[in-house]
């Protein structure tokens, strides 16, 4: 990688899962349809009933394990991307399932934390975990029970790597979102800051405009698995756009 080449940075969101068989939260058969975020994505939801919380990501996990949830097209062209672009490409995702690293991306920060990780309120241990998640089950670390929690950043929580993130949105030269509907701060705020800073020009890759789409340089709606590829191609053999 030279110094010189320019940074990408891109943003996704639960779209660039969908057709790999994972919901999305607010589509019309999303999971804010099926359940409340009170109830299962916030602090308070987690301390009034536990178990329906951990139920909530019990099957999100058994819903991820499933063979026939794979990366898609899009996920391996961003791979793809990291590979092949000669500076510098961070991945942020809003996402907490692992396609983005079964497709190959290195470089990636889960801004909302990972469905395959539990923590300790305890002993803040962080570890991988595929199975079940029990209120009652103890802490390997340090054996006490009642304190093992999803890796996950709930509403009203800080989302991880936003240091890292923000550094490299300020010196970035392409911004692309994929797969986000706007909705949710920090992450639907990043566009906006990238504008601010003047350098980067923006993208956003979704199947129908969204909350932040009037903010973006280039808007191009479709599949995720169709336009994702046809963009990496672009981006690959022209190089970035002047903003
Ligand atoms: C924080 C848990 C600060 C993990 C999630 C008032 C105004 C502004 C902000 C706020 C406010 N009140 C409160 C806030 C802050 C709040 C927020 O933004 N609320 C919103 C609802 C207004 N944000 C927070 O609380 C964040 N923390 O701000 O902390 C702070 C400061 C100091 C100290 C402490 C704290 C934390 C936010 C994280 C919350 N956790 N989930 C989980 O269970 O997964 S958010 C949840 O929404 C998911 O993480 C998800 O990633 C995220 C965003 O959703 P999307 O990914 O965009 O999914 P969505 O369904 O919405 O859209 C999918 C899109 O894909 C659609 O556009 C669709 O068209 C498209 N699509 C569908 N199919 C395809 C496709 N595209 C392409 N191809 C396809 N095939």
């Amino acid at each position: 990688m030279t110094e010189s080449t320019p940074t990408i940075v891109i943003l996704t969101g639960a779209g660039i899962s969908k057709e790999s068989g994972l919901d999305t939260f607010r589509d019309s058969d999303g999971i804010w349809a099926k359940v409340r975020i009170e109830d299962v994505a916030t602090p308070e939801g987690f301390a009034r009933n536990p178990t329906r919380v951990q139920e909530f990501y019990n099957a999100r996990r058994a819903g991820l394990k499933d063979p026939k949830v794979v990366p898609n097209a899009a996920h391996e062209a961003l791979a793809r991307l990291e590979r092949e672009w000669p500076g510098e490409v961070l991945l942020v995702t809003q996402n907490i399932d692992d396609l983005h690293e079964r497709a190959g991306t290195k470089n990636l920060i889960h801004m909302h934390g990972e469905l395959l990780k539990v923590r300790c309120e305890y002993c803040d241990a962080l570890m991988d975990w595929a199975d079940d998640l029990h209120t009652s089950t103890p802490c390997p670390h340090c054996g006490r029970k009642a304190g093992l929690r999803p890796h996950v950043v709930w509403f009203g929580e800080m989302p991880l790597g936003m240091d890292h993130t923000y550094e490299a949105l300020d010196t970035c030269r392409l911004f692309v979102s994929i797969g986000t509907s706007g909705n949710v701060y920090p992450a639907a705020g990043f566009v906006q800051h990238v504008r601010y800073r003047g350098l980067a020009y923006s993208v956003e890759l979704n199947l129908e405009p969204s909350q932040g789409t009037p903010l973006f340089d280039e808007v191009i709606n479709g599949p995720a698995t169709e336009v994702v590829p046809a963009f990496v191609d672009r981006i690959l053999t022209s190089g970035i756009p002047e903003s």
